[in-house]
């Protein structure tokens, strides 16, 4: 399931999914018990899955070991694991062969000179936070255990594709695309090695050459440019992909690429030269039956969803979602906000400012790009939500902000803020994004008007005019089911969608507003003992249920979201 299509054709790929052995390690014993060598127990689970959906295991965090038996034909491997939650030790045969830390991004070991025969692959997860983990304990999701996502093996056989990214820039008119590639190649012998490499856009071959690697060499190559003409654009009705494939003799990587040009300043968002307001919601990939092992069916329901309230844009907060799932919107037309967990509230000042955690921060970022940067439909790099205003996120901020300008592409950049009028980091946004909860945690409705005064007035001081503005998250929690006679009863129905019918009609008509991002699309397990009043122990924001059940608030949002997208095809 990892894509909504083939990646390779030429390259031997076997899916390690399926049944594992799965053994809980509350003591941390394993180690000592060279459990890295097999398991000597266990009970047999399927994965992907998380262990926090599973009776007995509801609340476990902690530490676990999964066993997996393959058959291989030998030679270099390469093992890929799209999210385990949150931390991964990798043995092959009790031989350790990698680490990687961070529950949401993609990883890959890969191991050379591998026998032929049967081998077993042991992966060590530890889910509890630490000190130094992004996300921090506080935090408003729960963090599920477990190997969350797809699991693959993979045969590399001569000079290999690790990666290609494809880097374009458009002319005036938006008909010619001046296209290259950033190839990341491989020698998977252990000798020297030549082949033919070749990247084909769609119909157009933009590059073929000869390479020689020498043994188990790592190269990554930028391309010549080439001009593509007469291009057909990637844009919200008409979200046009073209296929990208890069060959070697022996190896092959497809993937998918729209043209397209997002850009921000004048007090507007372009898409292809054509305003846009952001019509969107916030998304968790998350469910109760399966926690954050997300079946495709369910974002094709999820996204059926959204498409019919009229949406076009949805933020992945706070984490990169399945690349499944942002395959569905490359070929829906719907605008992405990915963005890293550094889900700010839960930090004090001195462990994000912690070295480490910096560079944790950054190596999220660089992760998100490596295997997200071909998506069209991300036009939005989401630095950060929701930290401090502390004095050590200037620097971390320009820190990331430069990486992600020099090396993200077409996108915007921003992150969220919940502190509208003392925020120090605007000048790193391209649009201004605000995180607020007035007529719900503090304040009345009319109070929501009086942040818009107050934030135009320090967008003057502060020399951001010009910025568009987006509500990144506003809402209010509802109990599904929950109906009173007076609508302004906290926690019905009828209060979240009359909260956020007022927001929307605001916010649409305020003239330096650009889009606003409901919170949330649906409800979402937290903690027991929250100190954010979470009833039943869900976020309840979400316009439709955990089990994607529409609340009234669905139905407003249908409402508006359809009337404001009229309104804009009619100028
Ligand atoms: C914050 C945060 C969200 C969620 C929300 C809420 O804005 O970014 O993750 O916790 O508040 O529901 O209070």
């Amino acid at each position: 399931m990892r894509r909504t299509f083939n990646e390779h054709i030429t390259r031997r790929v076997s899916d390690l999914c399926g049944s594992w052995r799965f053994l809980a390690d509350p003591q941390d014993k394993g180690d000592k018990l060279g459990y890295a060598n097999g398991l000597p127990e266990g009970e047999m689970v399927t994965v992907p899955s998380v262990w926090n959906t599973d009776l007995g295991m509801l609340n476990y965090h902690g530490c676990a070991w999964y066993e997996k038996t393959f058959y291989t034909e030998g030679g270099t491997l390469l093992f890929d694991f799209e999210s385990v939650m949150t931390q991964a030790d990798v043995f092959l045969d009790g031989v350790h062969i990698g680490n990687h830390y961070g529950a949401f991004s993609e990883f890959d070991i890969i191991v050379k000179d591998v026998k032929s025969g049967f081998h077993t692959l042991v992966v060590r997860v530890e889910s509890r936070p630490n000190e130094k983990s992004i996300p921090q304990q506080r935090v408003d999701w729960f963090n599920y255990g477990g190997i969350a996502r797809d699991v693959s093996l993979h045969s590399l056989e001569g000079i290999s594709i690790l990666s290609n990214h494809i880097k374009y820039t458009l002319n005036k008119e938006l008909t010619v695309a001046t296209v290259c590639s950033e190839l990341e190649l491989f020698n998977a012998r252990d000798e020297k090695c030549s082949s033919r490499v070749t990247v084909a856009v769609g119909e157009a071959e933009i590059y073929s050459a000869n390479v020689e690697l020498d043994p188990y060499e790592t190269r990554t190559i930028l391309t010549p440019n080439v001009e593509m003409k007469d291009i057909s654009l990637w844009d919200i009705d008409t979200p046009v992909l073209y296929s990208v494939v890069a060959s070697t003799d022996t190896d092959d990587l497809i993937d998918r690429i729209g043209f397209r040009y997002i850009e921000a300043g004048n007090n507007k968002i372009l898409l292809n030269g054509k305003q846009i307001e952001i019509r969107g919601v916030n998304r968790h990939e998350e469910h109760p039956d399966w926690g954050f092992a997300f079946p495709q069916r369910l974002m094709k329901k999820d996204l059926d969803l959204i498409c019919d309230m009229g949406c076009n844009a949805i933020r992945g907060s706070h984490y990169p979602q399945s690349r499944a799932f942002v395959d569905m919107l490359d070929e829906r037309g719907i605008l992405f906000w990915s963005e890293i967990p550094i889900w700010g509230c839960g930090f004090s000042e001195k462990v994000l400012n912690d070295p480490d955690v910096v560079e944790r921060g950054l190596e999220m970022h660089r992760e998100m790009l490596k295997y997200y940067y071909n998506h069209p439909s991300i036009v939005i790099w989401g630095m950060h939500n929701e930290v401090w205003v502390y004095p050590c996120i200037h620097e971390i901020t320009k820190k990331y902000n430069a990486f992600l300008r020099e090396n993200g592409g077409n996108r915007l950049i921003t992150h969220a803020t919940l502190a509208p009028v003392d925020e120090t980091t605007y000048e790193f946004d391209d649009i201004i994004c605000i995180n607020q909860y007035h007529g719900w945690y503090y304040g009345g409705l009319e109070s929501w008007d009086k942040l818009l005064v107050d934030l135009e007035a320090y967008m003057k001081k502060t020399g951001q005019v010009g910025k568009p503005v987006i509500f990144s998250e506003f809402g209010a929690g509802a109990l599904a089911g929950y109906h009173e006679h007076f609508d302004s009863v906290r926690w019905s129905e009828e209060f979240q969608a009359d909260l956020i019918e007022y927001c929307l009609e605001l916010f649409h008509k305020t003239d330096f507003v650009h889009g606003f991002y409901i919170w949330q699309f649906c409800n979402i397990r937290t903690y027991h003992g929250m100190d954010l009043n979470r009833v039943r122990c869900f976020n309840n924001k979400g316009i439709v249920d955990e089990y994607r059940n529409p609340k009234a608030a669905y139905f407003t949002v249908r409402k508006l979201y359809q009337k404001f997208a009229k309104e804009e095809q009619s100028k």
